[in-house]
């Protein structure tokens, strides 16, 4: 089926006169429509979900429209405008909230919020601290979602030790022979593995609590308004579900602090930022408001190693298993990837009593 078909199944205002590949996602396909009305033209985001990453694409669809529907309501009472603070669905001609299509692909429509753009790396440091207010005001506006109505779209999705598990599986089946090439990598994620099991286990023995959390809140599923330079609207809801504060903050830090984008070739270039860091922080805990607990405070700092470490096993794992997750551009992309994520994770270790220390000053 063509785009303009795909397109003409949602009640989009107007005529369809454009689409094009949009964004830097590494997961969906994203597109922008723009079509024609009689009041100016009209953008939407239409996005094909990726069947293989979200096996159950109905359920993550029930997900989001839960999610949103909650969330409209809460900025709403908030004084906020939730058609910008809020990823707002287009239905079908149909009036479904996606479309099937003849290769049972799940298409998801939504309005497009103008006047924003996204950051692979934080610019302006206010900006970054703008954007864990926003990180931190979506939890607390979903403290009281009733998690039980969420289904788990990709289980253990950041249970660090699956992901161990994982690397391990991939490493002894080592499909395309890439795993000698990769040796220092995988040396690394071996000898840190005692990162592994930390925010596993504080949730396993209820030291810290299960949340509704975002899951991916690395700094482009933030819309970011091009003339404040503030956050807007928290997209990418495909992984809400039941986890840990940890994850959401942890995996922030990670992006945000970075010097370079994810898939830096040089090194050289990748250091870690302790001011955005102090940053995030700041606007997170503002965000977030007293909901954090003492015990998860205290996990802050070591959760963005964690998440950082985590994140480059996954793409080591899938550099060993023939780059069959992530979307890739040349063949060592995701090693790429893999390299900057551990160089990051041992500057972190490097600079953690700071960070501790700045975790302190805000909680
Ligand atoms: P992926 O899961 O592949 O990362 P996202 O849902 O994050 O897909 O969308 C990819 C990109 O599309 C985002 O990083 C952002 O730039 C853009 N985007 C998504 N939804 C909207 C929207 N409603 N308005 C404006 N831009 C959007
Ligand atoms: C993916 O969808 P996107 O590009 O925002 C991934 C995250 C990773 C991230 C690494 C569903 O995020 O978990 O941290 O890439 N999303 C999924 O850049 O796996
Ligand atoms: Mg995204």
């Amino acid at each position: 089926m063509t785009l303009s078909k795909i397109a003409g199944q949602f009640s989009f205002k107007g005529d369809c006169l454009d689409i094009k590949p949009f964004g830097n996602g590494h997961i969906n396909d994203t597109y922008v429509a723009l079509c024609s009305t009689s009041e100016g033209d009209v953008r939407y985001i239409l996005q094909r979900l990726n069947s293989r990453v979200f096996p159950n694409p109905i359920q993550l669809m029930d997900n989001m429209v839960a999610v949103t529907e909650f969330l409209r309501k809460k900025i709403l009472a908030d004084g906020g405008d939730p058609d910008r603070e809020c990823l707002c669905l287009v239905r079908t001609l149909d009036g479904k909230n996606y479309y099937v299509d003849d290769n049972s692909d799940v298409w998801r429509a939504t309005k497009f919020i103008e006047n924003t753009q996204t950051y692979l790396v934080a610019e302006d440091r206010e900006m970054f601290a703008d954007a864990g207010r926003a990180f931190g005001q979506m939890l607390s506006r979903l403290a009281d979602f009733d998690a039980s109505k969420l289904h788990d779209v990709i289980p253990n999705f950041h249970n660090t030790m699956s992901r161990y598990d994982a690397l391990h599986k991939a490493a002894k089946a080592d499909k395309l022979g890439r795993l000698e090439g990769a040796r220092e990598e995988f040396n690394f994620a071996v000898e840190h593995s005692y990162l592994c099991p930390v925010i596993v286990d504080a949730l396993g023995c209820g030291a810290i609590p299960l949340r509704v959390t975002h899951n991916d809140t690395k700094l482009n599923n933030v819309l970011i308004d091009s003339s404040t330079k503030r956050a807007v609207c928290v997209i990418d809801l495909d992984t809400v579900m039941s986890g840990s504060l940890l994850y959401d903050f942890g995996d922030a830090i990670r992006v945000g602090c970075s010097t370079a984008e994810e898939d830096e070739r040089d090194l050289t270039k990748v250091d870690f930022d302790i001011d955005n860091f102090d940053a995030f922080t700041r606007g997170y805990i503002s965000g977030a408001g007293s909901s954090i607990t003492h015990e998860e405070a205290e996990l802050m700092p070591i959760s963005a190693v964690i998440l950082t470490y985590e994140c480059g096993m996954r793409f080591l794992t899938d550099y060993l298993d023939g780059d069959n997750y992530f979307k890739t551009a040349y063949p060592e992309h995701n090693l790429v990837r893999c390299r900057t994520q551990f160089k990051q994770a041992r500057l972190m270790l490097d600079r953690i009593e700071e960070m501790k220390n700045i975790v302190h000053k805000y909680s």
